[in-house]
């Protein structure tokens, strides 16, 4: 018989805690928002949905109208529930914050609504990641929504590929899921996934060799053609679709900094934070080239990291290299 997300979660609170069910109901907000999105990316090219929606969002860029409609989807299926004290998305310059009581509004969902946006109109994948923190007791709201990622009790992403993919993580594990669109509900596809020691993928916009910290060039030199053998590179340019492959395939996944971006392109709390989540889960390592990702206490809600992360191995070699 199939297991659906919804069945696995309640599964695993079963085995963790005897935690009643308002968890699974917040997870049950984010699948229900992915496959509202999922609907209308699939009929992206018959709907008037492609395209810039003539607005800009907090980071200056130009937002289109599928990013519009996946912010709301999310605002909208997860603001309705309870448990929900305050929402963090990519597209809002503030937190959306809900009058909860806190034994009540007990978690915080941070999320890009749909990551890798410059993918939209090109019919290649783009995705959606979110990342769960509890409220803490002491404190305002904003402390809560900066904790660093080690406190995450939830990550995960959707990827809109040839096929959805769901996968998460609460701490125990990485699992995946496919969306079986004939009943409409993601099903288990791999439990206890593990990313491969190494692999054969560098994964880099290596268009930025040039701004690149010097370091990097070396390392990436490495991978090309030195003692570490024949490396592939494959780079898509939607982080969740790069990630997926590096958790699947192994090797590894860079965004340096930049001569243009020194604290990095990509965003700590709803991109590096929950991927580096995973990745840790997976047997993997994620790091902003100072250190650990999960270990970082973010100053801001918009905050950016260089990322880098991937297989044990190919990060090993990675932090050997910066340390020369
Ligand atoms: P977005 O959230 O506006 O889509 O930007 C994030 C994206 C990531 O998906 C991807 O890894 C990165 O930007 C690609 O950046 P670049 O085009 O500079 O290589
Ligand atoms: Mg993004």
């Amino acid at each position: 018989m199939i297991t659906t997300v919804q069945q696995h979660i309640q599964q695993q609170q079963a085995d963790i805690t005897a935690a009643s069910g308002t968890f699974s109901l917040l997870l049950g907000g984010i699948t229900l928002a992915s496959k509202m999105i999922e609907a209308k990316i699939r009929s992206a090219g018959l709907s008037d949905v492609l395209g810039a929606f003539g607005q800009t969002n907090v980071q200056g860029e130009a937002q289109q109208k599928l990013d519009v409609f996946a912010n709301e989807a999310l605002l909208h299926c997860l603001g309705v529930r309870d448990m929900v004290a305050a929402l963090v998305s990519e597209e809002d310059e503030e937190p959306v914050t809900f009058a909860r009581s806190s034994e009540n509004g007990k978690y915080i969902v941070v999320f890009d609504p749909l990551d890798g946006s410059s993918n939209i109109d090109v019919n290649v994948n783009v995705g959606t990641i979110f990342s769960i923190l509890k409220r803490q007791p002491e404190g305002d709201l904003d402390a809560s929504i900066l904790q660093p990622g080690f406190k995450q009790v939830a990550a995960g992403y959707v990827v809109y590929g040839p096929s959805t993919v769901l996968v998460y993580t609460t701490g125990n594990g990485v699992h995946s899921f496919t969306l079986d669109p004939t009943i409409g509900a993601f099903v288990l596809t791999t439990e206890r996934m593990q990313m491969p020691q190494q692999g054969p993928y560098y994964s880099t916009n290596e268009a930025n060799a040039a701004q690149w910290p010097a370091e990097y060039r070396s390392y990436v030199d490495l991978l090309r053609g030195g003692s570490e053998g024949a490396y592939s590179s494959r780079y898509i340019g939607s982080l969740v679709a790069d990630f997926h492959r590096t958790l699947l395939k192994g090797g590894i996944f860079l965004y340096p900094p930049t001569a243009k971006q020194p604290g990095g392109k990509l965003r700590l709390l709803y991109e590096a934070n929950p991927l580096a989540f995973i990745a840790e889960q997976a047997g993997g390592k994620a790091s902003s080239g100072a250190g650990r990702i999960l270990d970082i206490k973010p100053e801001g809600i918009h905050q950016r990291t260089p990322f880098m992360v991937g297989s044990a191995r190919e990060m090993e070699l990675l932090e050997q290299v910066l340390a020369r």
